[in-house]
């Protein structure tokens, strides 16, 4: 179907989706929208790459330890700063700042995010993208437990994955929407409430940190690498693009189970994702598209967190392999 049959066909453009949502405040729908005024402009720097000088190394590090790429920074910066100049945001909170930033004394609403998740594929040309949670912030000045707030009280969480098309993919707790970038720079929705299927036969692991996992990991990977003849009684296929974004999209278009365990090799450490910037917003998309996330042990939107930048086991996508990892968890 070309451009011009899309739009014989109406579909509606993301600030037509946006406006129509009346049941939320209209100072959510331009949070929202700020983000995504965002993205745009980290849209328009990842698809230059090279050309731009945006790619390589930063030479700053984060306050996990981890190196940043240019397009860390730069995506970061331009979150900042189209946030900042948005009265109802009240503050902020990204993967790639220490602590949390005070936006505007009178805003309703709290932002976290990671600004390019998929670090590691920035220079290779792999899709990234940007995942945003939006909180409703409780009164008082502003301080880190106001972002405390468990995965099921975000008001609004999704994604902006630059890949091979450019989508959007928006929860407002009513379903999910996707808009995919047309030629004129304007997302236009593309699908109405995907579901994940309950049952599916692929999976995504970072099979090169097997040694280390748990006895449960090992324990059902093996189940799935027998395939027909084994326990589950089909074969497996697997995928690792190894941004987490890119993981989920696929799994939303057609399901699938990702898995980012915990492993042996420090205890202190839950697991490698963030809580905050990637499982929670991540979570609420899978949820709302009936799917599930887990930290393998309890619902992923249930755990209260304790720290900004805390991390967690994942295990998201069709409900049937989920609550098989659960199971195994005892
Ligand atoms: P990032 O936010 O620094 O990009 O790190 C998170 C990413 C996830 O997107 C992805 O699932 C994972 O790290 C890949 O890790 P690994 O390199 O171990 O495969
Ligand atoms: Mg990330």
């Amino acid at each position: 179907m070309n451009l011009m049959e899309n739009m014989e066909k109406n579909m509606q453009t993301f600030q037509q989706y946006l406006q129509s949502q009346n049941q939320i405040a209209p100072e959510l729908r331009d949070t929202v929208n700020s983000v995504v005024s965002a993205c745009l402009k980290i849209s328009a720097n990842v698809r230059l790459g090279a050309l731009a000088g945006v790619l390589g190394e930063a030479g700053t590090g984060n306050v996990q330890g981890e190196a940043q790429k240019k397009l860390d920074v730069i995506a970061n910066q331009i979150l900042i700063d189209e946030l900042k100049q948005n009265p109802n945001v009240a503050g902020l909170a990204s993967e790639e700042e220490d602590d949390f930033v005070a936006c505007n004394a009178q805003g309703e609403y709290l932002v976290l995010f990671d600004p390019l998740d998929g670090s590691s594929n920035i220079d290779v040309n792999i899709s990234i993208g940007t995942i945003f949670s939006i909180l409703k912030k409780d009164s008082g000045s502003l301080n880190t437990e106001h972002f405390l707030q468990k995965g099921s009280q975000q008001v609004a969480a999704g994604y902006v994955l630059y890949g091979v098309q450019t989508v959007l993919v928006l929860t407002l707790k009513n379903g999910v929407n996707v808009f995919t970038l047309d030629d004129k720079g304007v997302f236009i929705q593309t699908h109405t409430n995907p579901q994940i299927p309950e049952k599916t036969a692929e999976f995504a692991i970072n099979a090169s940190n097997q040694r280390h996992w748990e006895t449960p990991v090992q324990q059902y990977i093996g189940e799935l690498l027998a395939g027909e003849t084994g326990a589950r009684g089909k074969n497996y296929n697997m995928r690792w693009v190894a941004s987490m974004v890119a993981e989920v999209h696929r799994i939303l278009m057609r399901g699938g189970v990702f898995l980012y365990p915990k492993d042996q090799r420090d205890p202190s450490k839950a697991g490698k994702l963030r809580l905050m910037y990637e499982a929670n917003p991540l979570g609420l998309v899978v949820e709302q598209a009936g799917g599930k996330i887990t930290n393998a042990r309890k619902n992923m939107l249930e755990i209260q967190p304790t720290g900004l930048h805390q991390r967690v086991a994942v295990v998201l996508g069709s409900a049937e392999e989920v609550e098989r990892v659960r199971e195994l968890h005892g």
